[in-house]
């Protein structure tokens, strides 16, 4: 009873650590040393080996290191072998942060701040009072839930966005693509929390841009492949987005001609929000692992119809 760990190395020296001291019985494993593959009934991971299928013939689960799965194809998984994403605090406390920090910084103007400052530029920008900026989460999952909560303490008007109806006490709910652009048009700053699937990529595009109040802010923390990034240079040039700030990029890293490093209306940060952490998360994947081997329900099952 093998678990095969393929994400960060230095990470994954805590996670093995971890696991000798709380459960002996799984010996902890680090990619490449897949040590005897019969033997490998758990996969954590970022990005999977592949084929991994045929490379390790008597898996039983495949665990998501992060919050998102996206890099597994859902098509591929036997019905048989569950994909478990990441639910732990550590992660969902460094998306609050960032969350926090991002809508703090578009609020405060900071972008503009900063180019002022390049420019040896002394303009004060007049300030919009929290209970007139309203902010909007498309993803009302562990993380969006997790970021708005932290977000009522500053007085911003709340709306979030999920798939079906959601309530949540101090946040104006709205779902569906009914409803989608009456969201929109209720959002001076925009974060995306959403998972990357069949129904969320490109989501945000021209005509979501086109519905949000003239002059709005992004803030993209889910995947790159939610933007299209051509319609988000165009809505900054015509001034219907002031800025974007963006965690997630299409392309990881930014190739090095990319149009968004230079332009003075984007800050990026390179896919930092949310990280796991192995000291709280390796006790999850236990307890998972544990609740697997006993029958019980597993936190963060993917229902890979949903692809989320
Ligand atoms: P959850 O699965 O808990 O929540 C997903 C939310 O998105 C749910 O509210 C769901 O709706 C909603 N949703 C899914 N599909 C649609 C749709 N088609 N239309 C409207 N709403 C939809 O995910 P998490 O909160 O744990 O994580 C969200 C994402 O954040 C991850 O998948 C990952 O991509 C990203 N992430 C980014 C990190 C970073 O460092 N930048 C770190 C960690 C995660 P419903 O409530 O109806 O199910
Ligand atoms: C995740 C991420 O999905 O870090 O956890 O992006």
């Amino acid at each position: 009873m093998t678990i095969l760990y393929k994400a960060d190395p230095e990470r994954g020296l805590i996670w093995q650590a971890i696991f000798a001291e709380h459960a002996p019985d799984l010996p902890f494993l680090i990619w490449p040393d897949i040590g005897d593959a019969t033997a490998v009934r758990y996969l954590v991971a970022w990005q999977p080996p592949d084929n991994f299928l045929e490379l390790l013939p008597n898996l039983q689960v495949v665990f998501s290191v992060g919050a998102g799965v996206d890099q597994f194809d859902l098509r591929l998984l036997p019905s048989h072998i569950p994909l478990v994403r990441m639910i732990e605090p550590s992660l969902a406390e460094g998306i609050v942060e960032y969350v926090v920090l991002s809508i703090l910084a578009t609020h405060r103007n900071l972008i503009n701040y900063i180019g002022d400052q390049r420019r040896k530029q002394w303009k004060s920008i007049r300030l919009v009072p929290a209970s007139r900026r309203r902010i909007g989460v498309m993803g009302l999952g562990v993380l969006g839930r997790s970021a708005l909560d932290r977000l009522k303490t500053f007085g911003f008007p709340l709306m979030g966005w999920s798939r079906s109806q959601q309530v949540i006490e101090g946040v104006v709910c709205f779902s569906g693509s009914e409803q989608f652009r009456d969201f929109l048009s209720a959002c001076d700053i925009l974060v995306c929390l959403l998972p990357l699937t069949s129904e969320t990529r490109g989501i945000l595009n021209r005509h979501t841009f086109g519905a949000m109040p003239r002059g709005a802010a992004l803030i993209n923390v889910g995947r790159g492949a939610h933007l299209v990034e051509s319609d988000l240079l165009d809505a900054l040039e015509c001034g219907q987005i002031s800025s974007a700030i963006l965690d997630v990029l299409s392309t990881e890293p930014l190739p090095e001609n990319h149009a968004f490093w230079e332009h003075p209306g984007i800050l990026i940060t390179p896919h930092i929000a949310g990280m796991t952490q192995p000291e709280t998360a390796a006790h999850v994947l236990l307890d998972n692992i544990r609740c697997y081997q006993t029958g019980e329900p597993i936190e963060g099952m993917v229902d890979a119809n949903q692809g989320y």
